[in-house]
């Protein structure tokens, strides 16, 4: 497998190495759009944003995720949800397979083994630490989002960015940006390209963002007293962790628990912030961990050597025993 369109990590993303998405598009009479498991608005809203785009031009396009059965109610109002099919019913042949905000194969779940059946695997992705597993890879690491990259593929496609598209492209880039913490020069010309096509910002920022059931309030109060400071950890930079149980959550929804790591973040006396997350398989002590951190240790490296992977500055992986064993290993990590 001939791997093309990649880029150093350092190195200027041009228009050359995103035209290598258009010629795939272009060659292509059917395709799969797969988004990552435990979807967010970014690998969501870049999946409906490329199946509108596709559908228009008359390509035949499923837009799909593994797990779980159903959208995340948050995202439910997003234009093109009706190009999203259950798992089960991916085509198992197409001509063109592209995977958006995912940086593994593993993040497929069990759509994974669609990509045999393909002739082209397009992934599009900012993780840094993606394993480049397509057959053309347009990864570029220092986008705020997927959805600024497809920005900027539809620009050379001179595929409109209506007021639809525009309503996905914006709603990966406020949740992947933390609603404009983490920006770069060009985000706000984005937005504002975005947001002058007629979208409410502020509505779908607060859909996505500002919107939990009453019970999120007791789940924060029982998790945040869980919240522990380890502060000689990374050379006395300091970790801040919460341990969240599934007991602690029944009945709330994924933005629910990950909001979480959004508040355990803000501690100050901590460059690191983990969330360890019990998943379903409990008597096994099995965990989602995230990680976030603010300006001097790359995350995305220390979850790449746990097994997951991510951006710089958040990132995740899983891990199971007890949570002294999983606050001692990532201390080690951490150095
Ligand atoms: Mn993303």
């Amino acid at each position: 497998m001939t791997a093309t369109g990649s880029s150093a990590v350092d190195e200027p993303f041009g228009d050359d190495q995103l035209k290598v998405a258009v010629d795939a598009f272009e060659a292509a009479t059917s395709v799969t759009v797969l988004c990552h498991v435990q979807p967010d608005a970014d690998t969501i809203g870049s999946g409906l944003a490329l199946g509108l785009a596709l559908e228009r031009r008359g390509i035949a396009v499923q837009v799909s995720f593994a797990e779980p059965d159903r959208l995340p109610a948050s995202m439910r109002d997003l234009p093109g949800t009706d190009l999203l099919v259950p798992a089960d019913e991916v085509a198992r042949a197409v001509d063109l397979i592209v995977t958006v905000d995912c940086g593994s194969t593993g993040r497929l779940g069990s759509l994974a083994d669609r990509l045999d059946g393909a002739d082209t695997v397009l992934v599009i992705d900012h993780h840094r630490s993606n394993t480049r597993f397509g057959t053309v890879n347009v990864i570029d690491v220092k986008a705020e989002s997927t959805t600024a990259v497809l920005a900027r593929i539809f620009d050379l496609w001179d595929t409109e960015i209506d007021r639809d598209i525009a309503h996905c492209l914006y709603a990966g880039l406020v949740t992947d940006t933390g609603s404009f913490r983490w920006v770069r020069p060009g985000t706000h010309v984005l937005a504002e390209r975005l947001l002058a096509t007629g979208i409410d910002g502020g509505a779908i920022a607060r859909t996505l963002l500002d919107n939990h059931p009453f019970g999120w309030l007791p789940m924060l109060s029982t998790v945040l007293g869980s919240a522990q400071l380890v502060a000689d950890a990374h050379g006395g930079d300091g970790l801040v962790y919460a341990v969240v149980r599934r007991a602690d959550v029944e009945g709330l929804g994924s933005e629910e628990i990950e909001s979480i790591i959004d508040i355990v973040r803000t501690a100050t006396e901590a460059e690191v912030a983990a969330v360890f997350k019990e998943t379903e398989a409990s008597t096994r002590h099995e965990w989602a961990v995230s990680l976030r951190s603010k300006n001097a240790v790359d995350v995305s490296t220390v979850a790449t050597g746990l097994g997951g992977g991510g951006h710089r500055f958040a990132a995740g992986y899983t891990a199971s025993g007890p949570i002294e064993d999983l606050v001692a290993s990532l201390c080690a990590a951490l150095g």
